[in-house]
């Protein structure tokens, strides 16, 4: 990779494959130098490209000049109680420099959030066995054998990472049969929310097998007794029901894996829940049990922690946070929301949208989206191709570099500039310059040690199971990812997905209701989908209408599908 070539530009969305273009000419294409890039790059970039981006800012829809806008952010921030104004930060772009303006926040004294509403739960279930949350070198994963694909959608959601395994051997574990569980020896149709049940069934299995590795047990853990004494508390012919799995497909699994180099791929899927911290851990600890951990070949890849190494550049301590899925924006007299559209991405929409109603609300983005309607004030951020940036991977350990390629809009304005702005106009001190911070992150290649000293296998698990509340008319909620969108930016769909077992036909207009609310969806049938789901795609504008804003058990986390949902035909 050529750090140094100014033609370079990192696609900003929220994808494990953090790819990089480059302008060639007058158009901009795939990076072919990116180890990871290679190939051409996917609709949703197209459609970053193509996309309608702000170019004004605006007062209760009023078209204003950007430095009204700025002096209105001043103003409202002067008069307003610190603790009283909300920093509210999303994942429209995944960019380094995204971070600036928390640093002005915290040192501000706004409440600023904690927690995730992606991959938090999962997080921490990694953590709490590792000590921490990096995926082995790729190259691990390009040289093992058989490659399980764990409530992942791989092939939409890491279309470029894919293609470099593509002609793998692949077991998947999803209650969707998705494209890479087609292409699978063995597809495992899980019932949600049993995935820690499922790895203590393997772990049963593979004692039997004599596939646990005593090495790594012996010199790299603690609590491995523990964690299998758990695996044994249940007759195995038990978890067949519980979670949809046949003993035989079982055995026909470990046929497969014996003697051979394994490599896990996590996705969010199975940690949406509010034990999805230890649902994670029991996964993890499996994995350390048949010793897929500090191996030249396989382990197991989730969605890491990118800034793994790096200092932080733009320091943000404060003690002042809430929970991310938890907040209620009617607390704040201010509310900044940077990069984000909580109106459709946020649980429980309708106490999101009350709670924007009343308060008082700056939105900083590129786009007019959903939440914009709610703002009182407008701040056009400087769109992707005109700021400098780089960005880190939390699917591999390659980063991409952003080079402005273009001149900015001058009625917009960049996260950077607007945190300059603001600390010059607050006489705060202390913010590193633009280019020593892209300097930093573009120039530091920080070792990533991802050996094991001390796994710490998971010695209790206490999980409510949804199959003990689920009655036979209540439908799992499940949430997933499209190719042709990136969460709610560029095209949605609304449509509510399900089996055409499952008694309603295309085109019926349904209400769905959970304990948490209600909305009304058109049906699609999709065969693919296992008989007791629901799906709605990321997007959806009337999905989170559904779900509970309470975080998970462990890592103040949201819980998507912590949800059974009842359908009624209209
Ligand atoms: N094209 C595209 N790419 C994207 C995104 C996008 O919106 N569009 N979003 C990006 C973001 S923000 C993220 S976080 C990543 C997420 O990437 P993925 O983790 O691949 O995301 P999902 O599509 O949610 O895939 C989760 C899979 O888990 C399955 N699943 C659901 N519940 C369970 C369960 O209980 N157990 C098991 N075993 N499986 C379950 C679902 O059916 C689904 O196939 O993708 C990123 N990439
Ligand atoms: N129902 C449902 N809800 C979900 C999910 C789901 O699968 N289903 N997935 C969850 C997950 S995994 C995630 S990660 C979250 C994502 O949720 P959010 O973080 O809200 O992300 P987006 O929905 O993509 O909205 C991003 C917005 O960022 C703005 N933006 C884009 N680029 C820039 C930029 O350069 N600067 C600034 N300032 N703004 C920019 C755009 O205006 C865009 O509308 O949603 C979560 N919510
Ligand atoms: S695959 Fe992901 S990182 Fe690559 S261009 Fe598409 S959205 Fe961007
Ligand atoms: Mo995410």
């Amino acid at each position: 990779m050529n750090l140094n070539n100014l033609n370079t530009i990192a696609c900003p969305l929220d994808c494990f494959d953090t790819c990089e273009a480059i302008l060639d000419g007058e158009n901009i294409k795939a990076n072919k130098e990116h180890p990871i890039t290679k190939s051409k790059l996917c609709v949703n970039f197209a459609n970053l490209l193509k996309e309608d981006f702000l170019e004004n800012a605006f007062i209760n829809k009023q078209k204003i000049n950007l430095d009204e806008s700025l002096d209105f952010l001043i103003k409202k921030l002067e008069e307003t109680e610190p603790k009283k104004v909300l920093y509210y930060k999303g994942a429209g772009n995944l960019g380094v420099m995204q971070s600036s303006p928390k640093s002005f926040f915290a040192k501000y004294g706004a409440t600023l959030t904690k927690g995730s509403l992606c991959d938090g739960a999962g997080d921490e279930g990694i953590s709490l066995g590792r000590g921490f949350n990096i995926n082995p070198p790729i190259e691990n994963l390009i040289d093992s054998d058989i490659i399980i694909v764990w409530g992942r959608n791989l092939t939409v959601t890491s279309p470029h990472m894919y293609n470099l395994i593509k002609d793998k051997t692949f077991i998947t574990i999803d209650p969707v049969k998705t494209k890479i569980a087609k292409k699978s020896e063995i597809h495992f149709q899980i019932n949600p929310k049993t995935d820690h049940e499922l790895a203590l069934l393997f772990t049963r299995f593979a004692y039997m097998e004599d596939l646990e590795d005593e090495e790594f047990i012996q010199n790299n853990s603690s609590g491995a007794e523990d964690f299998f004494e758990l695996a044994k508390e249940r007759p195995i012919v038990s978890y067949e029901a519980t979670t949809g799995i046949s003993l035989s497909d079982v055995s026909k699994m470990f046929e497969l894996i014996k003697g051979k180099s394994v490599s896990i791929l996590l996705g969010i899927g199975p940690q949406k829940y509010y034990e999805g911290a230890n649902i994670f851990r029991a996964i993890d600890s499996f994995a350390a049990f048949i010793g897929l951990h500090n191996k030249d070949k396989g382990g197991v890849w989730y969605l890491s922690d990118s800034n793994f190494g790096y200092e932080k550049k733009f320091q943000s301590q404060t003690l002042n946070k809430v929970d991310l899925p938890e907040v209620d924006f009617s607390k704040y007299d201010l509310v900044f929301i940077q990069g984000a559209n909580p109106v459709v991405s946020a649980p429980n929409t309708k106490r999101v949208i009350e709670g924007l109603k009343n308060s008082f609300v700056i939105f900083f983005g590129t786009t007019f989206n959903d939440t914009c309607e709610y703002a009182d004030v407008i701040i056009p951020s400087s769109n992707f191709k005109t700021k400098k940036d780089v960005r880190l991977s939390y699917g591999h350990e390659f980063k991409a570099i952003s080079n402005n390629i273009e001149n900015k809009n001058t009625n917009t304005i960049s996260e950077y500039e607007l945190t300059k702005y603001l600390f010059e106009q607050f006489d705060f001190e202390d913010l590193i310059s633009e280019d020593e911070a892209v300097n930093y992150y573009k120039n530091l290649n920080p070792k990533r040690d991802f050996h094991i000293e001390n796994f710490n296998f998971l010695e209790d698990l206490e999980v409510d199971n949804l199959y003990e509340d689920k009655d036979e008319n209540q439908f799992y909620l499940l949430f997933g990812k499209r190719k042709e969108n990136l969460n709610s930016q560029f095209e949605s769909d609304n449509y509510l997905y399900l089996n055409s077992k499952c008694g309603f036909d295309e085109g019926d207009e349904v209400k769905a209701s959970t304990s948490f609310g209600e909305a009304n969806f058109i049906v699609k049938l999709d065969d693919d989908i296992k008989e007791n789901c629901i799906v709605l795609y990321a997007g959806n504008k009337k999905a989170n209408y559904l779900t509970n804003y309470k975080s998970d058990e462990l890592s103040s986390s949201a819980v998507y599908q912590e949800a059974l949902v009842r359908l009624e035909l209209l």
